[in-house]
């Protein structure tokens, strides 16, 4: 099949799981096309297979805001005549769906019939979309969509409770490439970071509020005080600085890193013990995803389609939202030496099922359905 891919281009998330699908689909000899603003960070090679179109965003000074949503519909119409696509999949549904409705409709007076598939990720639905300023267009867009996936079931259930849809939404879970994602020898690193055989706690995030990152600095202030424990923060964001606060006021600063937009994550979860994800909202977790790849159990909340990765007891625990109390008697218990193996041994096998080759086919079959009945 011809495809193209329309996702935000930026560090994790959604975007990364449009990539990814990308870069798996392309070694199925399907041809790839991605439409976005910038070239995605995970796209960083040649394939015959792979292919990026630029969206151009004309400014003009009467505009403050450059209309992004024409000029990516118009991307999209070129794209889908002159490369002959089969199929559009756009991931996130703002404003990637109502952009897609647009060339869609746009094509059709031309003659040309392009089914469209709206994947949806989270914040898309539970954090922006239901929000009265867009939440008209989000409805008509995933009405509008020739197929529709939401990559938890948790995230479904939310989608057909705040938003009038009349489409099926069929559920395909996130992935992971377990070539990459795995456990290296990278002892050196772990010696440098923890000279004294301290255990690693390991957090990656945007940063944004709702991943409550004050939580997991409070866990780790929490175990430390009854453990040498040392804790690496990845990514950046928005709540950046007033963690870094907070790291001064508990006068941790010492035991804590704060590493930035590392690329190279797995080099990370390679060494760590422990993964902290005390998300108020996530729809499906891919980063806890990446650390259970590398045999690090999760310390997370029960928000969202959490429960559906994290087994309780198993490849970690799942806590209340802000229970710092029961995050820390947990955190101690998988931490203890005795359960950390078992623990780290079940991460790795749960991840084995949401192994790329897995999942793939899975959108496979669905653009093939969604072709046929379009
Ligand atoms: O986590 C974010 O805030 C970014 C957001 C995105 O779309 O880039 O992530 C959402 O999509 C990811 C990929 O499907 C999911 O793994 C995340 O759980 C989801 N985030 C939230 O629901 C908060």
């Amino acid at each position: 099949m011809k495809i193209g891919i329309v996702c935000y281009p930026t560090f994790g998330g959604s975007g990364v799981v449009a990539t990814e699908l990308g870069k798996a689909l392309a070694t199925k000899d399907h041809q790839i096309h991605f439409i976005t603003y910038r070239q995605p960070t995970r796209l960083d090679f040649f394939s015959e297979n792979l292919f990026y179109h630029e969206v151009d965003i004309k400014s003009y000074p009467l505009f403050e805001h450059a209309p992004y949503e024409l000029a990516l519909a118009s991307k999209m119409v070129n794209v889908v005549k002159y490369e002959q696509l089969d199929l559009l999949h756009v991931h996130y549904a703002i404003p990637h769906a109502s952009a897609a409705y647009m060339a869609k409709q746009i094509l059709k007076r031309q003659g040309i019939n392009i089914p469209v598939v709206t994947t949806l990720h989270g914040t898309d639905i539970t954090l922006v979309g239901k929000d009265p300023s867009y939440e008209p267009v989000v409805t008509f867009s995933i009405n509008e969509s020739d197929g529709v996936t939401a990559v938890s079931e948790d995230l479904k259930k939310d989608t057909l409770l705040h938003f009038d849809i009349e489409t099926h939404i069929e559920v395909i879970p996130n992935f992971i490439d377990l070539e990459r994602f795995k456990k290296q020898k990278k002892e050196h690193f772990k010696k440098a970071i923890c000279p004294n055989g301290e255990k690693l706690l390991v957090h990656t995030s945007n940063f944004r509020k709702v991943k409550r990152v004050e939580d997991a600095i409070r866990v780790f202030y929490e175990v430390r005080k009854i453990i040498p424990a040392k804790l690496l923060l990845v990514g950046d964001g928005p709540e950046r600085d007033k963690m870094e606060r907070l790291c001064r006021q508990l006068g941790v600063c010492d035991d804590v890193r704060f590493l930035g937009k590392l690329e190279a994550v797995e080099e990370v979860l390679s060494v760590a013990d422990l993964f902290l994800m005390p998300s108020e909202k996530e729809s499906f977790g891919l980063a806890a995803l990446e650390a259970m790849a590398c045999e690090v159990p999760l310390l997370s909340s029960n928000a969202g389609g959490l429960p559906e990765l994290n087994v309780d007891g198993e490849t970690g625990f799942l806590c209340n939202v802000g229970d710092i109390e029961g995050m820390t008697e947990k955190a101690l218990y998988i931490l203890d030496d005795k359960n950390l193996p078992g623990f780290k041994h079940r991460a790795l096998e749960r991840a084995k099922d949401f192994d790329v080759s897995k999942i793939m086919p899975l959108y496979e079959s669905f653009y093939l359905k969604t072709i046929e009945s379009s």
